[in-house]
């Protein structure tokens, strides 16, 4: 016998879903399952699930978003959060940001000020310019 009680609790999931993650990029499917197939048999467990980056961990799609120089979870601002990000993200000079290969070049976008492949020191004088407040 199925289990209702689990069955009622994804619908219920579903429509918060529906709610607060549209779906931003059109594809027929909602945001959060284009960011992450969840459990198998889940609500976002449907085929082209799991297709988009969610780099800056906002929970949606990046594609939806405009990532611009400094302002990575692309909220308008250069404030802390970013500057979270930048930490996380900063290596030396001429070395690749510690950025996943799909977030690479969102990572680039966002910190790589300069332009020439990596997010250092140089970097971060063009950020501390660009941070509008926390
Ligand atoms: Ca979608
Ligand atoms: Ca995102
Ligand atoms: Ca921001
Ligand atoms: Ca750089």
């Amino acid at each position: 016998m199925p289990d209702l009680a689990v069955a009622n609790t994804y619908s219920d999931n579903v429509s918060v879903l529906l709610h607060l993650f549209p779906d931003c990029n059109g594809n027929g499917i909602l945001d959060a399952c284009d960011i992450d197939c969840g459990p198998a048999g889940g609500p976002c467990d449907v085929p082209g699930c799991g297709q988009s980056a969610d780099c800056n961990g906002n929970r949606l799609p990046d594609e939806c978003e405009a990532i611009t120089p400094g302002d990575f979870d692309a909220d308008g601002q250069v404030d802390l959060d970013d500057f979270a990000a930048f930490a996380t993200y900063v290596a030396g000079p001429g070395e690749a940001p510690l950025a996943s290969p799909e977030c690479l070049d969102a990572v680039l976008t966002a910190f790589d000020f300069n332009g020439d492949g990596d997010v250092d020191l140089a970097d971060f004088a063009t950020f501390q310019a660009a941070f509008t407040g926390p």
